[in-house]
């Protein structure tokens, strides 16, 4: 667990995923450079001092849908047992839902209700997958559900049959913990579900609203054209965020997953603030980085953008521990917030205030 040189409040363990060290490809062109193995992964991450893995399920087990159950849960163990000999542990499993030509309209919110159970039942699968990894905390990002067109689906059926899954889900299990990761927009033109405010009241209509929580990411945030901080704060006021993607966003473009603080370091600093004063970590959160790496990166730095993006985080952690609380205090006492924004900004600045 990472430590501020000045006394922090929160607790800072750091994970990310394997598809955070890519080969590069993008809807343009193809793949720059070699994939690198799983177990290598694992042994990075440990290098750069992250404290876990997040995963998808197939990540865990590839291909899936073509391997029974008995051979999945060995296999899941195989990479349980990669993650014990780093002291590894992994933070969460998600359901890569929007790969399989069964969920090219949606996963739980298909029109088709087989494909509907597909999603369901590989859900499920995902669920057991979790709990070799010792993990109870499942990721959904629901990317394909939504629509390019409103005609092609009823929204308001859409959110009960979230909720049902999720429901689902949750009986299955009595230990899960599912956290809904938000984002308005790509692959679909419009998510039924867009921001942490829908991921939140779509937990209150479950049937166990203690167990669903949020992420939040902050390029999501951004690409719904919100401030990520205040989606954090959101999430922290409601004590749901269990998670979170840090990475950054240059306005209203692709999702470019940048690294933390390489767009806009204010804000950066701004998610750690809000992140800081809750006191984040202190019951099992994590600081997940969902970052990719810039294409023109070479094979052997591509994955600068991991270690570059938790050391920022660190370093705006060093910036919150030591603002001067009782002048902003007297400067908000005085309302004279020109004054506030000049403070900060020479704090951030490392110039003499
Ligand atoms: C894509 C999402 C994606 C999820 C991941 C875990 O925009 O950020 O990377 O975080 O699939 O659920
Ligand atoms: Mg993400």
């Amino acid at each position: 667990m990472a430590k501020s040189k000045s006394k922090a409040k929160g607790k800072y363990r750091f994970s990310f995923g394997p598809w955070n060290i890519d080969e590069g490809a993008d809807p343009f062109g193809p793949p720059v450079r070699n994939p690198i193995a799983q177990s290598k992964k694992i042994k990075m991450a440990k290098q750069m001092g992250f404290d876990g893995m997040q995963f998808h399920d197939d990540d865990v087990v590839p291909d899936l849908d073509t391997k029974s159950h008995a051979q999945i849960m060995k296999e899941a163990k195989r990479v349980k047992r990669m993650l014990d000999n780093e002291g590894l542990k992994a933070e969460f499993v998600a359901p890569r839902l929007w790969f399989s030509p069964r969920t090219i309209d949606g996963a739980y919110t298909n029109n088709k209700a087989r494909d509907r159970k597909y999603a369901i039942e590989r859900t499920k699968v995902c669920i057991d997958i979790n709990n070799v990894l010792n993990t109870s905390w499942m990721v959904v990002w629901l990317a394909r559900e939504g629509s390019y067109i409103r005609e092609s689906k009823n929204p308001r059926i859409e959110v009960l049959q979230i909720r049902d899954a999720f429901n689902a889900f949750l009986e299955y299990d009595p230990k899960l913990r599912i956290l809904i990761e938000p984002k308005p927009n790509e692959p679909v033109d419009s998510a039924i579900i867009p921001t942490i405010g829908h991921a939140i009241g779509l937990g209150y209509m479950t049937c166990d609203p203690s167990r669903v929580g949020c992420l939040v990411e902050t390029a999501h945030s951004i690409l719904a054209g919100l401030d990520p901080s205040d989606d954090m704060a959101y999430g922290l006021a409601h004590d749901k965020l269990w998670s979170v993607h840090l990475n950054d966003q240059g306005g209203l473009k692709f999702d470019q997953d940048k690294s933390f603080g390489s767009y806009n370091l204010r804000r950066a600093f701004n998610q750690v603030r809000v992140l800081e004063e809750y006191g984040y970590g202190r019951k099992g959160e994590w600081v997940g980085l969902d970052v990719k790496t810039m294409r023109t990166q070479k094979q052997a730095v591509s994955a600068k953008h991991l270690a570059n993006s938790r050391q920022t985080f660190l370093f705006l952690l060093e910036k919150v521990c030591t603002l001067d609380r009782d002048l902003e205090a007297q400067l908000i006492d005085a309302r004279d917030y020109e004054e506030l924004d000049r403070y900060i900004l020479c704090h951030l600045m490392g110039l003499k205030y």
